[in-house]
Formats: C-alpha cells, sequence, structure tokens
C-alpha cells in the first residue's frame, strides 16, 4: 500500500475534558508515530513522508473552503494567536469553549460573538477540539495529505469510462494518515477531535481535478453524455460522521454509509432513519448502520455486508473509506468487540466486495496507541490479500 505521511501533523497537541478534569487529549501525536514505526518496521509497504508547500497549502484552504465557511476557517487559523495577544491562553496552553453556540433562538439572527473569547464557543460542538499553538499548522498538513491522496487516484482509472484514463498508471488505493482526523467537523463546527473534513475535501480534490470532469463542461460537445462522478463514503470508524453526513446529506451523486457505536459520540446523530432528505434525489444515499454496545465481529460483519452491498448497488467511480481503530476491543472511546485479527478479514471484505473502485483511505480514530501498528498492518495485509 502506498502510505502518505506529513511530520507536521505531529505539531497539533491539546487537551480535552474528560469528566471533571482536563487531560491530554486522547487523539495525540503518539498514535500517528507509533503507525509510522509499524509500517517501516514492516518494510511491507511504500510509506512516502512529504510536506505541504506553501502552494499546497493555499490549495488545501481553498479546497476546504467548499465545504467549510470562509469565517470558521480564519477562526480555526488565528484564535490561537489571537487568545495569546489577548492573554486568555499561554503558549503551551490551548483555547477550548466556553459558552455554545444556542439552537433554535426565536427572533434572533445567530452570528459569530464579537468577543474573541466567546467565538471559541461559536465554532465548535464539544470540548475535545482543543486549540493549540502548533493546530493549524497540524490541521492543513491533515488534509493536504487527502487532496495529494485524491490527487495521486485522480489519475488512476476509474468506472467512468474516461478516454483520458486509459493509459494512465494503475494505482488502485493510497492510504493517508490524515491527522488530526475530520469525520465530525460540520461547516462551521469543530468537534470529536476534527477541525477540517477531510474525507469531503477529497471530493472536492476529485471534483476540481479529475480529467472527466473538464469534459463536463457545456462547451464540450458530449458534455451531456458524460456522466457526473459518483463517490461512496465508508466509514469504519466506531463513532458516526455526523460531518461527513451533514456535508453530503442533500447530494445524490455521494453515498454514505457508517457502522458505529448506537447512541454513543456524537450523541445526535447516526440514526438508521437518517436516509437522505425525503422527496429528494440524495433520499436513500445515506445509510447508518448502528451497532449496540459489545457487539462482536460476528455482528459487525452483517452490518459490513449490507454497506457493500449497498454501495455496489450505488455504483461509485470512486471508494473513499474513513479507517478508525477505536472499534478495537479495548479502546477507551469504542465498545466493540473487535480484535487485531479480524481487520484482516473486515478490509478483505472490503476489497472483494469493492474490487474495481479506486480507493482513498483516510485515517480516523483509534487510541489504543501501542496495539495501532499492529491493528493497521493487519487491516492493510486483508486489503492487500483482496486487491
Ligand atoms: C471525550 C471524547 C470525545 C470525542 C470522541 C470521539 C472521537 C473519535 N471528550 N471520533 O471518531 O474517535
Ligand atoms: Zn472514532
Amino acid at each position: 500500500m502506498l502510505i502518505l505521511h506529513d511530520e507536521t501533523t505531529l505539531l497539533h497537541d491539546t487537551v480535552e475534558l474528560l469528566g471533571a478534569k482536563l487531560i491530554p487529549a486522547q487523539e495525540s501525536p503518539a498514535r500517528i508515530k507509533a503507525i509510522v514505526d509499524a509500517v517501516k518496521h514492516s518494510g511491507n509497504h511504500e510509506l512516502r513522508t512529504i510536506s505541504a508547500s506553501e502552494e499546497d497549502q493555499k490549495t488545501t484552504i481553498a479546497l476546504a473552503k467548499a465545504n467549510h465557511k470562509p469565517e470558521y476557517i480564519e477562526h480555526i487559523q488565528n484564535v490561537f494567536s489571537q487568545w495569546l495577544k489577548e492573554g486568555l491562553v499561554e503558549a503551551h496552553e490551548s483555547v477550548l469553549p466556553e459558552c455554545f453556540r444556542l439552537q433554535n433562538v426565536a427572533n434572533a439572527k445567530l452570528r459569530p460573538p464579537k468577543d474573541i473569547y466567546a467565538r471559541a464557543g461559536y465554532y465548535a460542538f464539544d470540548m475535545s477540539t482543543g486549540i493549540s499553538k502548533n493546530s493549524w499548522q497540524s490541521i492543513v498538513a491533515s488534509a493536504n495529505l487527502a487532496v495529494q491522496a485524491a490527487l495521486l487516484m485522480a489519475e488512476a482509472p476509474t468506472n467512468s469510462k474516461n478516454p483520458f484514463q486509459q493509459n494512465s498508471p494503475k494505482l488502485k488505493s493510497v492510504l493517508a494518515l490524515c491527522r488530526p482526523p475530520g469525520h465530525h467537523c460540520t461547516g462551521s463546527q469543530a468537534g470529536g477531535y476534527c477541525y477540517l473534513n477531510n474525507i469531503a475535501i477529497t471530493i472536492t480534490t476529485f471534483r476540481q481535478f479529475t480529467h472527466s470532469q473538464r469534459l463536463r463542461r457545456p462547451s464540450n460537445p458530449n458534455f451531456a453524455s458524460v456522466s457526473t462522478l459518483k463517490f461512496a463514503i465508508l466509514d469504519l470508524d466506531f463513532h458516526h460522521g455526523n460531518g461527513t453526513q451533514e456535508q453530503f446529506y442533500m447530494d445524490p451523486t455521494v453515498f454514505y454509509t457508517s457502522i458505529h457505536g448506537q447512541d454513543e459520540f456524537p450523541y445526535y446523530t447516526g440514526a438508521a432513519s437518517e436516509q437522505g432528505p425525503s422527496n429528494s434525489p440524495a433520499f436513500g444515499t445515506n445509510l447508518n448502520l448502528p451497532l449496540k454496545t459489545g457487539s462482536s465481529f460476528e455482528e459487525y460483519l452483517a452490518k459490513l455486508h449490507i454497506a457493500l452491498s449497498a454501495i455496489q448497488q450505488f455504483g461509485a467511480d470512486h471508494l473513499l473509506v474513513s479507517l478508525g481503530f477505536d472499534t478495537f476491543h479495548t479502546d477507551p472511546l469504542g465498545k466493540f468487540q473487535i480484535e487485531t485479527q479480524d481487520y484482516k478479514v473486515m478490509a478483505k471484505t472490503v476489497r472483494a466486495m469493492l474490487k474495481n473502485l479506486p480507493a482513498v483511505i483516510l485515517l480516523e480514530g483509534g487510541y489504543v496507541v501501542d496495539r495501532l501498528g499492529e491493528n493497521l498492518l493487519s487491516f492493510l495485509a486483508g486489503w492487500e490479500e483482496a486487491e
């Protein structure tokens, strides 16, 4: 497997609220270090360590603006230095929200507070998304890994019978070691350790840079006959990807399916009833498969088959995987009974059922740091066995 990594993703280092205590965030730099060490040690994969140039950073931020409000992006980028200047935070500390956005306020136009202290709560929905001195650099580096993964795959053959792509090199899959993760944050709120939606940014990149998309301009005589790219998102993290679901809820060209802990974080989304807007072409392009606390791998596999059949039926051009290892049986933030060898079966099942789909795999959660490496290697072994 080609694996993309950027050392800048290690800089983000923050705290979160757990019960009554502030603790070092469980989404830590050590997670990526452990994975990189294991990958290097195995010698089985091509680890490509990249560094986002200024040009890459600009492109990534421009692509992020298709999925997030510009003022939200500006806030995430600048809040730490603004708080530092005002003496609200020390250099080694993190920005955390105080007062969250009110919902359904009658007769009031909801707008960002003028107070920079208050604004942290306007642009977040929980207290697990602290912002440290170098967080922004890591957030952009993480999203850039997603962009670079998409750019590599945009050159690869797709199902769209694009004449331009027939002689392109065949890259079937790529894994990006994104950190921070992305599937929880919405267009204007950080949450669940997520700041920019890496999956959404991948899709924007494909739409912008795939050759077939250029064919879709009305000036092209083949315009009407060239179909729109379709994407399938398979969210294997323990938690429901509320941010990703929201980004594509109205979009009939993107199918989102997720297997996740029922009634777990982020608590308000992830029900099977969320199928897309009724009476719209996007109805049926959202498939939530919640699983009870303590579910076994057999129960997980049954849901996985449902998700994969639905993706087959949808007929996507690209597969995007939100890969989390917080489904592991000892994970502090997950409650499934999944073990290391199960990830091999899981990945093999996915790849066997979706063999022809070019795939971008992005890292999301997983917090048992000293088992992350072996769990990822197990997943990749199964994936490559079926590829
Ligand atoms: C407690 C932790 C809240 C975030 C849990 C979910 C993070 C995750 N403050 N999402 O996929 O792994
Ligand atoms: Zn998770």
